[in-house]
């Protein structure tokens, strides 16, 4: 009853909110058998305080294109929870941003940021900025003026915002010259950093190698492995590239990766280098893919069955949906069952739609729900933060094995919390129960805020 009242009154409250509605839904069902057993919980209205964040931040932000046009962008920054660090999350740049995808952001971010076994509170921001076909100079301009007003929010101990969707090195870049410029201050203020300004090696690749690791030790428990499998990703960008590289390393076979306009199937795997140059360097549609690559097919999105996304239509023993929220639907699920996929380890933010995901537990296959399967990423911001504080630097190899052992951890505590609670196979509820119960009795412990 506790749980359903909160859930219907955040309904209730902010009617237009549909992700943040799912996100709440997912997260606080789940949350249902600690609840029940824990008075304390409700006693001291951990879940209504938990859905409300400490504070939101919405800006204007002002600039000019490259024809002298003044442009307008509505921008947020929205601090969830700080009961077990300073908050943490990205910054995400694209236009479909709006409060209600930040606010979904930010509060899965809280969970995620608590497995990840580091401290880190949770937050998230962004703009409805599109930097798709903007120059460099439009960019730059663009980031300076989020900065203007955003500095005044952040800090090394306050608010650490990172990049998502939209926002790579090159906006990090930006977004950290304006911070410095305008406090004088050289502090690890944002993560993703360029290495020789105190960024950290294997930040790039975190999300995607994590999602693959977390992949691997649902499956190392069954039995199973990688090694030979078909595999299906989605998305091209910074998560999805670095998933591709690494179901090499373990001698998988990627064979789609896809972006907002279509899907490359490449039967013969995809070509990462090729990927990097087109996505990372030339900020290029996949349709260019089959220009050097002719054999690999290429599906626009106009072309894709109505209601579902062509990429779960390819028959793959796991997959890796690394795009964006709700890119796999009901239907997408069932295919993807009915094809024998025996493994999805989200690296996006909630992927699957709450239907999909209800298939994949009831079918109980190795089901890696983003908050766990994509922590890798904010996890080595975490360990980016460590090397600022301390003024070092660690090699790639002992930040990649951190990444490992991490990664191993959120498997392994959400398992064993998922069997404490008499539901074995479901990380869902493990991980959103493992999350939950660290921040909760934080928030208890010091007292009613
Ligand atoms: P990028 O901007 O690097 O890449 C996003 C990719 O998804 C692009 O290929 C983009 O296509 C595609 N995409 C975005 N929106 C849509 C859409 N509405 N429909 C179809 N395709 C879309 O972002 P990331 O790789 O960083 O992020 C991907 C996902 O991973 C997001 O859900 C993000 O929140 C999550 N994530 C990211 C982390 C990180 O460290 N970066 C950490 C944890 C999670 P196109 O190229 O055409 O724009
Ligand atoms: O969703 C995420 O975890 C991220 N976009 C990364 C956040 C971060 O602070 O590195």
């Amino acid at each position: 009853m506790y749980v359903k009242n909160v859930i219907e009154k955040v309904k209730s409250n902010y009617p237009s909110q549909k992700e943040f509605h799912q996100a709440v839904e997912e997260v606080l069902i789940s949350l249902s058998p600690v609840i029940d057993k824990n008075k304390k919980y409700q006693e001291n209205a951990i879940l209504e305080r938990l859905v409300i964040p400490d504070r939101e931040i919405h800006f204007r932000v002002t600039w000019v294109d490259d024809k002298g046009n003044v442009q307008v962008n509505r921008a947020y920054r929205i601090e969830f929870n700080s009961a077990i660090g300073p908050y943490k999350g990205g910054l995400r740049f694209h236009p479909s941003v709006h409060e209600g995808i930040i606010k979904f952001l930010g509060f899965e971010q809280v969970f995620k940021n608590s497995l990840t076994t580091l401290a880190m509170g949770g937050g998230k921001g962004g703009s409805d900025f599109n930097p798709k076909g903007k120059s460099d100079g439009e960019v730059m301009r663009f980031c300076q003026a989020f900065m203007n007003e955003l500095y005044r929010h952040i800090g090394a101990h306050t608010d650490v915002p990172a990049g998502d969707i939209g926002v790579g090195g090159r906006e990090i870049g930006y977004l950290f010259g304006q911070y410095r410029k305008l406090t004088n201050r050289f502090d690890g203020v944002l993560t993703g950093k360029g290495l020789s300004w105190g960024g950290s090696l294997v930040r790039p690749e975190a999300t995607g190698y994590g999602c693959v690791y977390f992949a691997e030790e649902m499956l190392k428990e069954r039995g199973e492995s990688l090694e030979g499998k078909v595999c299906t990703v989605s998305g091209s960008g910074n998560v999805a590239i670095y998933t591709v590289e690494k179901l090499y390393h373990l001698g998988a076979k990627p064979v789609t990766v896809s972006d907002s306009k279509g899907m490359i199937y490449d039967e013969g795997g995809i070509d990462v280098a090729l990927l990097k140059e087109l996505k990372e360097l030339k900020r290029a549609s996949l349709e260019e893919y089959i220009k050097i690559k002719p054999q690999a097919k290429y599906t626009k999105i106009s072309d894709y069955k109505e209601g579902s996304n062509a990429v779960w239509s390819i028959p793959c023993f796991a997959a890796f949906p690394s795009a964006t929220e709700n890119e796999l639907n009901a239907i997408d699920a069932k295919t993807l069952l009915q094809n024998g996929c025996k493994c999805v380890s989200e690296g996006a933010n909630m992927p699957s739609t709450l239907e999909a995901t209800d298939l994949f537990l009831k079918a109980k296959i190795c089901y890696g729900p983003g908050k766990a399967a994509n922590a890798g990423g904010v996890a080595v911001s975490g360990l980016e933060m460590a090397q600022n504080a301390s003024k070092h630097s660690w090699d790639f190899e002992v930040v990649d094995k951190h990444l490992h052992n991490i990664m191993e951890n959120i498997f392994a505590n959400s398992s064993q919390t998922a069997k404490e609670f008499g539901d074995p196979t479901n990380l869902v509820l493990g991980a959103n129960i493992a999350g939950f119960r660290k921040v909760a009795d934080a928030m208890i412990d010091q007292g009613i805020l």
